[in-house]
């Protein structure tokens, strides 16, 4: 009995190794000296050395004024990356009722999702309150990058914006960049 139930492991251990020698990549290199192939086993530490964890706590969030190139009364809290930089970045924006983007675009796609007040977005190069959609709290919008749209709130809104960077708005009428207004100031 012994010898079958061994004779049954060894069967079965050899298939498995058949098995594994057919799904083994074609460039593997047999062992020369017949020396035992070490391979270091995949570490964790190497996604690790691609992203951290970042976690924000609501009391963690840090708000600045928004740069320039939105019109003026919002603020920002970068969340995560740079938005000038290649990569994932997560933003909020926090902006008084009555606040208003002209027409503009992105240079990446828009994710968004409105945490406060009520957001309207509407899509087109001109300012059109008809054709806008009204986006409650808990409403998410991802945009194709390029496409022109314009947007303003109702109540104090905050929004969050996630994306791969770098990000970027330009307005469909150059006028309409608060960049382009005498008054900018440079500081
Ligand atoms: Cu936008």
């Amino acid at each position: 009995m012994k010898r079958i139930i061994a004779s049954i492991v060894v069967t079965a251990f050899a298939w498995a190794a058949a098995a594994f020698a057919s799904d083994a990549p074609p460039t593997t290199a047999p062992a020369k000296s017949g020396a035992p192939q070490t391979t270091a086993p995949q570490k964790p530490e190497v996604v690790a050395e691609h992203m951290d964890h970042i976690t924000v706590m609501p009391a963690d969030v840090k708000w600045q004024d928004a740069p320039p190139s939105l019109p003026k009364g919002a603020k920002i809290a970068v969340l995560e990356g740079n938005l000038t930089a290649p990569g994932p970045f997560t933003f909020r924006v926090r902006v008084p009722d009555g606040y208003k983007v002209p027409p503009h675009w992105h240079p990446a796609v828009e994710h968004m999702t409105v945490l406060q007040g009520m957001f309207y977005l509407g899509m087109g190069d001109k300012w059109d309150e008809t054709v806008a959609k009204e986006y409650p709290v808990g409403s998410f919008s991802a945009m194709p990058q390029g496409m022109h749209h314009f947007a303003w709130t109702k109540g104090e809104t905050v929004i969050q914006v996630h994306g791969m960077g770098p990000w970027g708005i330009t307005y469909v009428n150059p006028s309409d960049d608060p960049r382009n207004a005498p008054s900018a100031s440079k500081q």
